[in-house]
């Protein structure tokens, strides 16, 4: 079942409902914010004091950081993660069999996007909610030039307790360290005690996030980059719409085509980024 609703303020969202799993997912950012499999507790750790406003990024679920990630290198005071988490995507279509319901939403240059990233493109979102969960972010380059694209799908993972997460599948892989701006490499898997900010490079397997009550997998595809952030305690001080406790129950584990594995998309080519999650 798909309904389409909407906040007193009028930011809409469509909320899927099928025989393996509960979902919602707003059309600022086309941004899915809720996914709960049925039998489950949520999957996607979200801010109780998230916005939720057209224009406004929402804190948690899975962010679209399109077409860039971070900061814009050629202009640092344009919006971190760029524009796509905070505009309104169109809902184009939907397909649903009992335990399986796709939505296909789309984004495309406006006056406004010429603005500050001056390429014609076409952005499609495909989510396919099930007992497992899909994202494909297809690119396409419209423009007569060629364009440097980075991105990720920034998932906040809901965890029980950050300081009992471990993070597999990242052994010896070199990494940048966002925080130190160093270059290193992964000795074993991943444990938590302070701030962590790291841009994985040449990933090509699965990654695994093993919580005290489950495990759960990512598999990517058309990336070869995974983000793993948690802002410990200082910086979630200084986060917008997060509480100061908010870094003990989320981690994020982020799908990616950051620094080294920038894709380079000539005029008519198309690349996509493929998450899938279970
Ligand atoms: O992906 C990690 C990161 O780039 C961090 O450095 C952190 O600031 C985070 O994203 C959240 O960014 P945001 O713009 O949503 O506050």
């Amino acid at each position: 079942m798909i309904e389409f609703k909407c906040l007193e303020n009028g930011f809409r969202y469509i909320e899927v409902t099928n025989t393996k799993a509960n979902a919602k997912v707003a059309l600022n950012g086309a941004h899915l914010f809720h996914y709960q499999r049925v039998g489950e507790r949520e999957l996607l750790w979200l801010s109780d004091i998230s916005y939720f406003e057209d224009g406004k990024a929402i804190r948690g679920g899975i962010p679209i950081c399109w077409p860039w990630f971070g900061f814009n290198k050629d202009d640092v005071s344009l919006s971190q993660h760029g524009f796509a988490r905070t505009s309104l995507w169109e809902f184009k279509s939907s397909n649903e069999t009992t335990d399986s319901t796709t939505l296909v939403f789309t984004l495309s240059d406006t006056k406004e996007t010429l603005e500050v990233w001056n390429y014609k493109f076409s952005l499609e979102l495909k989510i396919a909610i099930s007992d497992t969960l899909t994202l494909e972010l297809k690119t396409t380059n419209l423009d007569t030039k060629e364009f440097i694209l980075t991105q990720a799908l920034h998932t906040y993972f809901s965890i029980l307790n950050i300081s009992n997460v471990i993070v597999k599948g990242l052994d010896k892989k070199p990494y940048l360290d966002a925080l130190s701006w160093q270059n290193m490499v992964q000795d074993g898997d991943i444990r938590f005690e302070r701030e962590v900010d790291r841009v994985y490079q040449n990933i090509d397997n699965t990654i695994t996030l093993v919580d005290i009550d489950r495990e759960i997998t990512i598999k990517n595809e058309g990336s070869s980059s995974v983000v793993v952030w948690n802002p410990w305690i200082e910086k979630t001080k200084r986060m917008s719409a997060m509480k100061e406790d908010a870094y003990t129950t989320m981690l994020c584990i982020e799908s990616a085509n950051a620094f080294d594995d920038a894709r380079v998309l000539k005029p008519n080519e198309s690349h996509t980024l493929k998450a899938t999650i279970y």
